[in-house]
This record gives C-alpha cells, structure tokens and sequence, in this order.
C-alpha cells in the first residue's frame, strides 16, 4: 500500500567525483584503529542495513550497482521493488561503497543491505507516513543511510514523517545517519528536524544548519549537524558516519561485557535481537560525539578540491551552539579511533546508580543510565568524578538521549512527542570546592556538550541533571566521555619539495623555533606547550613557498612537502645596505612596526635579526632589538606571521628604524 505521500520531492544529495579520497580512513583514525586491533578489527559482519536512495531524474534507478566489485558476495536487495531492471544509480553505487564497500568503507564486512526508494520508504515500503493504523515496519536492520533531503508540502506530514522516524529509533534501536545539504542554509524539515538521527555535514562546515521550524518541541534552531566527515560533499561524509556507527554497533554487540549497568544491561527491539548498552543509539550517538576532534589536521587539506580543517572550533561566539557545539561543525570531525575507545573503555556507571562502587571514572568511557529523571524512583542527578594528574587535559563529554514519542492508542500513531530537557554541568571539587568550570544547558536540543581544559592536579564533577522546572520523568540518557593529557608536544621531520628537494625553512610552533638549515631539510623542536585548543600550532615558512601551518594534537615525525608560491608581490622599498667590515660585532638597536601591505594595520609576526627575535604582537605591530652586527656590518631582517609570505631584508647600520609591510600568502602567485 502506497500512502498519499507518494511523491514528496526529495533530492540525492550531490557528488563531485566518483573517486574515494584515498586518505579519508587516516584522517577519521580508522588506519590507526586497524594497525592497532589487526585481526581483532571490527568490520561491520553480520550486520543488516538500510539504504535510501532518491531516483535517478533520468533512468529512475536507486539501486546501487550490485555487479560492482566492492560488492561481491553482499545480499543487496530491493525493497521498494521499483528500480528499473539493468539500471543503476550512480549516486546509490558511490553511497554503497563508502557505506558497505569491500575496498572504500571502514564497515566492509556488512553484508546484508535493504535499498528503498525515499518516496516508497517514507510511505508504504516501510515508514507508513500519514497512515494513523500502522507503524513502520519490522526489520532486522540496525543502521540506516539517508543521502537525501526532502520537504513535504505540508509541516504536518513533515511532523507525522519526524515523529515516526524518531519513534523508530528509540523505539528499535534503529540508527540514522541523515544527511544535510550542501550549503549553509537551514536545512529542510527531511530527515534532519529528527532528534534522535545523527546528521551529517562535512568538514569544511558547507552544510544546512540548523533546522526547520515544525511544531513544538521541533523547533527551529536545534544544531545541525551533529558530526562532519571530510569530504567535499554530504553524500559522502553521510555514508562514512553510518559505516563509523556500524562498527561500533558491531563492537557493542560482539563485547556483551562492556555493558555493565547494575539494573539493566541490554534490551531487545521489536525483531527481538538483543541490543546490549555498549550498541544503543544514544550510546553510538555520545560515543560517536564524544570522540570527534575539534582539531583537525587532514592529510586531503590542503588540495583546494578536497575539504579543510578544523582550526577555530568554537572560537568565535557567533559559532557557539547553547548544547556545546559548533554550529558549522556540530561536535567536529568523527573519528573512530577516539570513539572505539570510549566504547571498549565500557560502562561506568553514575554514584548514584552503582553508589559502592560507582561513580568514579576513568579517562575514557561511557554510561547508559536506563532510569533517570526522578519518577519511578530513580536519580535526578548523575554524578561522576575524576581527578587530573601531572598534566592538564582536554575534556570532551558528549549527553545524548532521545525524544520520547508515544505509541498513541492502536488508531493514532504516533502519539505525542516529548522532549526532556537534561542538562550536563562540570564543576571543580578541589579542596573541597563546588566551582561551575563549563556546562552545556540548551532548552531545545537532546545532546549536550562540553569540550573544555582542565588544569592538572584538580578533582572534577560531572553531573547530568534535568533542568529545573519540569515534571519528574523517568528516561534514559547515555554519557560518553574522553580525557586527553596535554602532555608536551615533540614535533621533528623533514621539509622538502614536491620533488624530493630539502628546504632550509623557519619552524615555528608555540614560541620556540629553528630553522631546517644545518643539515638542510631536518627539524626537530621538542617540549613544546599545548594552546587552549589543546593542540600546538606549528607554522613553517620558506621564502618561495607558501607558508604551512597546522594544529598538531600528538607528538609526530612528519615529512612536509611545501608548496611554492611563486611570486610575492613586495611592499617594502627596496634596501641596498653598504659593507662595513670595521663595524662587525658592534651592537645596535633596531627597531619598527610590522604593518599589513600598504596599511597601517599592525600584523603579529615573529621578528628574527642575527640572532635575536621577538614577536610583534603587543596590538601595534611594533619591535625593538639589540642585536651584532655581522662581518659585513649588516643585519638580516627576517619576519614570518601566519597568513603571509615571509619578508627578509638586509640593512646597515645607518638603517635602524625599518617598517615591515607583509604581503598576504594568498597574494602570491602559484607558479
Ligand atoms: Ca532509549
Ligand atoms: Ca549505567
Ligand atoms: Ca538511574
Ligand atoms: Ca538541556
């Protein structure tokens, strides 16, 4: 039966190219994760899952290219039964593979998908929207792919459409990877003003944001998305998130001892499979959340085609969601390394939940606490405690529960939809102190977020509370949590050309510096203090090339390839200093502004000059140095800012008061 639905407009989301970016699975720590688990690795097996697909205009296909190589031996089936025979959609074919593919996704082994046209699944192939007597359909799958969009004419089929979808989250533990559009408007109501989907934008934050406006509680303004993968495009970034939530269902569910909740450790949905804590969808949801870096530094940056990083989360106000987030970004990029531990850190359950022995966690972990909210007897507070050690640490927690839609009487579903309003609060217990650090306390959406550092050798509270004012109610919320220590950073490696070339270079990072000069190529600087954003800024300049800069979170041996910039356009008046060889060794002071082009604007740069340096950053651009001269009875003016060509110029003594005019890196031309 076909629901009056039918043909709701809804678009694929589009693609670029065909090709998969070879270094995705590196920079979501999936090659990590593998080199470290081996054949312990887990793979997706055994897993049923959902595909939807929007019709190709022209052929009318939606179903993925079941001949393709990436998969061979996968049951593949259509269940909208409508595609037309001998044709496939390419943006089905392209979604599989990153979502199930043998060679492209990080979920391989999944092996048994169902393929619905979007108008069929949102009507009578499985959703049954607007038909009041029935309920979506019962299947066995586990995890669903949605690389569409849509709007029906009418918000309260939209309503009916989000409510069900939510309902058979919950209800079935059925988890959604929604994509967004590939552009910064709101999103359209399909699927993303769900709550208990997780959507999916990109890393460069071109995606719809936020959502639409449909009745109370789904409101306008929820953030969107919740994670970004890096691709150019959400049809891509969409799959790699459902393959990332796949393989933590598969972990969850292979490791029953990872769910340890003193009163419930597992449910079971309407197939009857047994859904264990560790593979619920507020848990996969938290964990995913709570292990997605807010700093990225992307091996597919910086070709212009493929995506950016994360260098300014949460930096701007303007970007601050009230649940924690980034409103371009959501929680940041998914990374299944950070997230698999939280998972196999397991369950830690809340003081009050398990108060002999609870309570007290460790630097990773997560907690499903299946009765919470003050009826029924159970906790209105969720306490969880830790302490830090010799070094500070970046905190990053993740609060995802779901919005409770009724079943309604047997003639009316789905019946109202609730959503509670928890909160999530840090404070520093030290001394026997109760200081708020940070809290995440939207009205309007069902995740809350903290990603906040830590000073060393301090106790801590986490606590989820209900915000005041409510009715009592009795839910369920799952915590996940990761903790990591700032230690310093040791950053070395090498500095060539595209062509293999070693290059005498300026490596800056956090105030310390060298130069890849003496042997040629070669850096290594060591003990470097993290920035707030817990990651160190390490920036590297050469004449002739464009500078590179990245925020690095770990201690790493890189080899960097510098792009050169051709030429820079110059600002400076050219200087012709003479030689006095009489005046080596005599010291002098120097002294200037570093201004942006022909401007006044001061630019914060380090200023270098035989020897001595010092930064330009006191708001006026200005310098001053006592510095030798060398044997020529010169100076060498070396200045290097983020964002710029370097400028090195050469005087005498006779020229101690030397404005810098520091042309953009972008200005520069590419050869
Ligand atoms: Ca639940
Ligand atoms: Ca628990
Ligand atoms: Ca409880
Ligand atoms: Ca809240």
């Amino acid at each position: 039966m076909r629901s009056s639905i039918h043909h709701l407009p809804v678009l694929f989301l589009s693609f670029c190219c065909g090709i998969v970016l070879a270094g995705y699975k590196d920079d979501i720590g999936y090659t990590r994760l593998l080199v470290e688990q081996g054949a312990k690795m887990p793979d997706g097996n055994g897993l049923h899952v959902t595909q939807v697909e929007s019709e190709d205009a022209t052929s009318l296909a939606y179903m993925p290219d079941v001949k393709d190589a990436q998969f061979t031996g996968k049951l593949i089936t259509d269940r909208s039964y409508t595609s037309p025979g001998g044709l496939f959609s390419n943006h089905a074919t392209n979604v599989g593979k990153l979502f199930y593919g043998t060679g492209s996704s990080i979920a391989p082994s999944i092996d048994t998908v169902s393929v619905y046209e979007a108008n069929g699944w949102l009507g009578g192939d499985y959703l049954q929207a607007t038909n009041s007597r029935l309920k979506p359909d019962t299947v066995p799958d586990r995890i669903a792919n949605h690389s569409w969009i849509g709007s029906a004419s009418d918000d309260a089929v939209n309503l009916d459409i989000v409510k069900r979808v939510d309902w058979i989250v919950d209800n079935d533990e059925f988890i959604k990877a929604v994509g967004l559009s590939n552009n910064t408007s709101t999103n359209s109501p399909l699927l993303s003003a769900a709550f208990n989907v997780i959507t999916a934008g990109v890393t460069d934050g071109v995606n719809g944001r936020s959502t639409a406006p449909l009745a109370a509680p789904y409101v306008s303004g929820r953030t969107r998305p919740d994670l970004v993968a890096p691709f150019a495009y959400t049809s891509k970034s969409t799959p790699a998130i459902a393959a990332a939530a796949a393989l933590l269902v598969d972990v969850g569910h292979t490791t029953a001892s990872l769910s340890r909740d003193p009163v419930e450790t597992s449910t079971s949905n309407r197939t009857g499979s047994i859904i264990y804590n560790a593979e619920r969808s507020e848990v996969v949801k938290a964990a995913l959340m709570a292990g997605a870096d807010r700093v990225t530094d992307n091996s597919t940056n910086p070709d212009p085609n493929t995506p950016k990083d994360i260098t300014d989360y949460r930096v701007d106000p303007a970007n601050r969601s009230a649940n924690g987030l980034d409103v371009r970004v959501g929680a940041g990029q998914v990374n299944i390394y950070n997230s698999f531990h939280i998972l196999m850190a397991g369950e830690q359950n809340s003081v009050e939940d398990e108060n002999a022995s609870g309570g007290i966690i460790g630097s990773r972990g997560f907690d499903y606490d299946p009765f919470f909210g003050g009826a029924g007897g159970s906790n209105t507070t969720g306490s969880y405690t830790f302490s830090t050690g010799t070094y500070p640490v970046m905190m990053t927690a993740a609060l995802a529960w779901n919005i409770d839609v009724a079943d309604g009487n047997p003639l009316s579903f789905p019946g109202a939809a609730t959503l509670y309003d928890m909160d999530l609060h840090l404070y520093d217990e030290t001394a026997g102190g109760h200081v708020l650090v940070e809290q995440s306390v939207s009205a309007i959406d069902n995740t809350e977020n903290l990603w906040v550092r830590l000073d060393a050798g301090k106790d801590y509270l986490l606590e989820v509370r209900p915000k005041a004012g409510q009715a009592s109610f009795q839910w369920d919320y799952a915590l996940a949590w990761q903790m990591t220590v700032l230690d310093p950073v040791d950053l070395s490696g090498t500095i060539k050309t595209a062509g293999g070339q070693d290059i005498c270079a300026l490596v800056l990072a956090s105030g310390h510096y060298m130069f890849s000069c003496n042997p040629a190529g070669i850096f290594s600087l060591s003990g470097l203090p993290r920035g707030s954003n817990g990651a160190v800024k390490r920036q590297i300049y050469a004449q002739g090339f464009f500078p590179k800069i990245d925020f690095l979170t770990n201690s790493s041996n890189e080899s960097v390839v510098m792009t050169p910039s051709g030429n820079c356009p110059s600002y400076n008046t050219p200087s012709s200093p003479g030689v006095y060889p009489g005046s080596a060794g005599k010291y002098i002071d120097i002294s200037g502004t570093v201004l942006l082009q022909d401007t006044q604007t001061p630019v914060c740069a380090l200023v270098l000059a035989n020897g001595q340096q010092m930064f330009s950053c006191n708001g006026t651009g200005s310098y001053a140095l006592h510095i030798p001269l060398d044997i020529n009875g010169q100076y060498k003016l070396q200045v290097y800012a983020d964002g710029f060509a370097p400028a090195i110029q050469r005087f005498d003594e006779f020229s101690t008061n030397n404005p810098v005019r520091m042309a953009r890196a972008t200005e520069c031309q590419i050869p």
